[in-house]
């Protein structure tokens, strides 16, 4: 295999300063001409550099150099280029081509879905469509033509402004489209076919009119609503938080079933995956409209960060990604907190923050400690794909987060001012950003630097911090040790600047108390402390009562904390800390101790942690304080992959599934009236459903109670679960209900095929009934999933082709059901190997993702690891592996 290297980089020869391209569509074979005007790079550049020109699976048919045809030996064709020899120092190239759209299963470049064209061009996908300088720092101006069959194909778009549309004859019309800003190929975008939309006029910053457009395919109007609205708030809030205006007239989002991920920022062309856009009350739930509402989000503001200042290479993928998973965390947050009083709002806010780093520590924490682990903005790669990581984006977002704790949001804007004056129209580097940051910083502080700081771009792995503490006459003496373990690549990593946002909470008020530091008072900014030093001490004074350190407020930065904090610390800060971060997290670390004692005693619930685990549950249920979305998440035992990465050693995944699920029975017998209580005054059977943070809220705690009773009880509390699927009139409460029927009760329930019956016309809730199916535990003893899995493989309504049905039976069980996927006999690695397999030859790049499932298999118990080891060198082993798919195994293997 090859690898890249970021230090590699270096510009390319030429520019391709316009672009002209006419698509003739054809499913089965369409032509690309392409007119390229080209000029060298850089003027000091010698004569005679050649053009070099990425592309990939294309039936060359012409080339013409200032209008005079090449004959082969003015060029060099290979399987991943075109060279032109001798260009001259500017020109006009014009390539003819043509594709197989039809053919395309990988959906990289152009391809077709449900007989309608599409196109996805990042990372590397438009060299599959014409031979270009496929690379993010080539921007170019483009000029589009699409020529299709009026009947079949009568909607055709690009990017920008549509300048023409005519009858050709023949049955075909044309449209032309002009974009009037610079991009780099991975911008572009065309789509063609049949579609309605639905469409809203808004003011754009000049005060001008722009078009605003959500495209679907018939028949799918009634879903489209949400998308809409939620574009008009990501565009108010865009202005009014960042001072960031819509620069386009025509701004379009069109849904696809057939997409590899969740959408896609083309300049004024979002696609989009339908999952990401289909939301009304009987198809999706709360989760889906929140999801709906952040990625709509997060496409728009790429239109600033990722489009406006694009990535010089993709090794700064994280440049773009995390600035912008950063942005549209905080537009969740202030949509959630929206229309609240202060302290509700807090909570709202502390909500979506508690799910962000839920997220970090299932998916992100286990990347960075395994064979896959890389900086947010990697040193190498080998298929660029394989690094649209949550490192990348996630970890991405913590980082930018950082910045954000140690500027305040007022430096914050400033330099985010400084990073557009400086970079707009331009393709830079993660440097680059950091710089304009820390301009802003040093206009305020000049004594102040973020060169430490930037470590946390070039060192992988997850710094693991202990934090340890004595309070003795009216001062507190803190110690703080960092060290982060070696990642590939990485043995010994220096310090990293760590801000860790804290208060001392005193014992007998309840209350914070002022932050006074002794020695080194440079290192506390309000209540940010800087952490920068391996072993570092921190002495804080008038102090005379007890208190309580709550270190890391809101998840100040992404790291393992381990704290000296008693057990009956974490009860009084998971009932007292003023920072409901904190208390959330405090109640995690008791269940996580308990679960890990009951895993160690191989099911004796008999430890002080259980007994403080039902203490805390006890409290919880008692604080009337608590709002719903609060509570809901309180209450839900850590996953069973943030237990089984927070265990020092190696693990067996079905005896971690018996212990989380014997706490999680014993909390819900101690406290079966209770739920019930919750459960009843929340059930409000018959109400009119709406999607808004306070009813979600309801219903999340709502379900979270259903679950225990459903869990304590026998057919009476199933009953509650049936009842609730019957009368249920939204998404949220019928699929809460069916999983907890399917997941607990006996195989096959009339529900599930109700399920199907009802809604077996729409892809989206056909991909939760497999789903379910597939998630069922090792503890429902009524059911064999890995069977239930190989008998889906065979349903009619099941393909590997298109990727959110692959997802939903492939990843849902080896991704999302530990418990079954690590079974003791290794079928389920003998399953997931034939699967891989399979999918690598139709979509690498889906079946890369699905290859993920044992980066972690040297975390097994011996005899665990001998069955994955086997199943990873079978599929190593396979004829035409995909680069993709051998990069992901190789590294486990290696
Ligand atoms: N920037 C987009 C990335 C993306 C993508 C990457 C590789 C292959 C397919 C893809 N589809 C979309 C999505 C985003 O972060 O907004
Ligand atoms: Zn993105």
């Amino acid at each position: 295999p090859i690898t890249f290297y970021r230090k590699d980089y270096t510009a390319p020869n030429y520019k391709i300063s316009r672009t002209d391209l006419t698509f003739t569509l054809n499913p089965s074979r369409t032509k690309v001409a392409s007119r390229l005007e080209f000029e060298v790079w850089d003027h000091s550049n010698p004569d005679n550099l050649p053009l070099e020109l990425d592309g990939e699976d294309l039936e060359l048919d012409q080339v013409l150099l200032n209008g005079e045809k090449l004959d082969a030996t003015c060029y060099t064709q290979s399987h991943t280029g075109l060279t032109i020899h001798n260009p001259g120092r500017e020109g006009v190239l014009e390539i003819t081509v043509y594709i197989q759209p039809d053919q395309n299963t990988r959906l990289e470049g152009l391809y077709v879905s449900n007989g309608n064209f599409f196109t996805q061009c990042e990372a590397q996908g438009f060299r599959r469509i014409t031979y270009f300088s496929d690379r993010p720092d080539v921007l170019s101006q483009f000029t589009v033509t699409l020529i299709a069959n009026e009947a079949t194909h009568p909607v055709s778009l690009s990017n920008g402004n549509l300048i023409e549309e005519k009858k050709l004859g023949e049955g075909l019309h044309m449209t032309r489209w002009e974009d009037p800003f610079p991009k780099p190929a991975y911008l572009f975008a065309l789509v063609a076919g049949r579609f309605v939309c639905q469409e809203e006029t808004v003011k754009k910053g000049d005060g001008k009119p722009a078009l605003l457009q959500v495209w679907v395919e018939p028949g799918n109007l009634d879903k489209t609503d949400f998308a809409m609205q939620s574009l008009k708030k990501s565009i108010d809030w865009d202005r009014e938080r960042f001072g960031l205006e819509l620069d386009l007239d025509r701004f379009m989002i069109v849904a696809t079933a057939d997409f590899n991920m969740g959408a896609m920022e083309n300049k004024g062309l979002n696609i989009f995956n339908t999952k990401f856009v289909f939301a009304n009350p009987e198809l999706a739930t709360d989760v889906d409209f929140e999801n709906v509402e952040s990625v709509v989000g997060h496409e728009y503001f790429h239109n600033w960060t990722g489009n406006r200042v694009t990535c010089r290479d993709w090794f700064q993928l994280s440049l773009k990604e995390g600035l912008t998973v950063f942005r549209d965390q905080e537009f969740s947050a202030d949509m959630m907190a929206e229309g609240l009083d202060e302290v509700q709002a807090d909570s709202a806010r502390a909500v979506k923050r508690i799910e962000d780093v839920k997220v970090l520590r299932a998916a992100q924490f286990p990347e960075d400690a395994g064979p896959m682990a890389h900086p947010i903005r990697p040193d190498s790669y080998q298929e660029i794909n394989n690094f649209y990581t949550v490192t990348v984006y996630e970890k991405g977002a913590e980082v930018i987060r950082m910045q954000h704790t140690l500027l305040g949001e007022q430096l914050f804007q400033r330099g985010m001012q400084i990073y557009f004056e400086r970079h707009d129209g331009q393709a830079v580097t993660c440097e680059d950003f950091v710089g304009a940051m820390e301009t802003a910083l040093q206009e305020a502080h000049p004594e102040l630097d973020l060169k430490q700081f930037r470590h946390w771009y070039s060192q992988a792995g997850t710094p693991e911090v202990s934090a340890s503490w004595t309070q003795t006459n009216g001062q507190l003496v803190l110690t703080l040790k960092q060290n982060c373990r070696p990642t590939p690549g990485q043995a010994i990593k220096p310090a990293f600047h760590i801000p860790v946002k804290l208060g001392f909470v005193e014992k007998a008020s309840g209350r914070d108390v002022p932050l006074q530091l002794e020695s080194n008072t440079n290192a506390l900014h309000g209540d940010v402390l800087d952490f920068t030093e391996s072993t570092q001490t921190f002495v804080f004074t008038g102090l005379d009562k007890p208190v309580v350190p709550s270190l890391l407020r809101s998840f100040s930065a992404p790291v393992i904390l381990q704290s000296a904090h008693t057990t009956d610390d974490l009860i009084f800060l998971a009932g007292h800390d003023n920072d409901p971060f904190n208390r959330w997290d405090a109640c995690q670390k008791i269940y996580g101790k308990a679960i890990l004692d009951i895993y160690l005693q191989r099911g004796l619930t008999d430890g002080a942690n259980t007994q403080a685990a039902v203490q805390i549950v006890e409290n919880l249920l008692k604080d009337k304080q608590l709002s719903d979305g609060f509570l809901a998440l309180a209450l839900q035992l850590p996953s069973e992959g943030t237990l089984l990465e927070a265990f020092d050693g190696l693990v067996d995944p079905v005896a971690m599934h018996f212990a989380r699920t014997t706490l999680r029975d014993l909390l819900a017998c101690t406290f079966g009236a209770d739920f019930k209580a919750i459960y009843d005054a929340r059930n409000l059977t018959g109400q009119p459903y709406s999607y808004n943070a306070v009813a979600a809220s309801q219903r999340a705690l709502k379900n979270v109670a259903l679950a225990y009773l459903v869990a304590a009880g026998a057919d009476e509390e199933l009953n509650v679960a049936k009842a609730q699927y019957a009368a249920s009139n939204n998404m949220t409460d019928r699929m809460a209900a069916l999983s907890n029927i399917v997941h607990n009760g006996p195989g096959n329930p009339p529900e599930l095929a109700e399920f199907f019956e009802r809604f077996n016309n729409e892809a989206l809730a056909v991909d939760k009934w497999f789903m379910l199916q597939a998630t069922v535990p090792a503890s429902n003893e009524n059911v064999n999933t890995l069977q239930t899995v190989r008998e889906l493989l065979k349903h009619p309504s099941f393909t590997l082709k298109n990727p959110n049905r692959a997802r939903s039976l492939l990843a849902a069980f080896a991704m999302q059901n530990p418990s079954v996927f690590h079974s003791h006999s290794g079928d389920g690695y003998a399953l997931w190997a034939d699967l891989v397999i399979e999918l690598n030859t139709i979509n690498p790049q889906v079946a890369a993702r699905m290859a993920r499932g044992l980066d972690r298999w040297t975390k097994l118990v011996p005899a665990l690891q001998e069955k994955a080891h086997k199943q990873l060198e079978r599929v190593l082993d396979t004829d035409k592996l995909s680069p993709d798919v051998r990069e992901v195994i190789g590294k486990a293997l290696d």
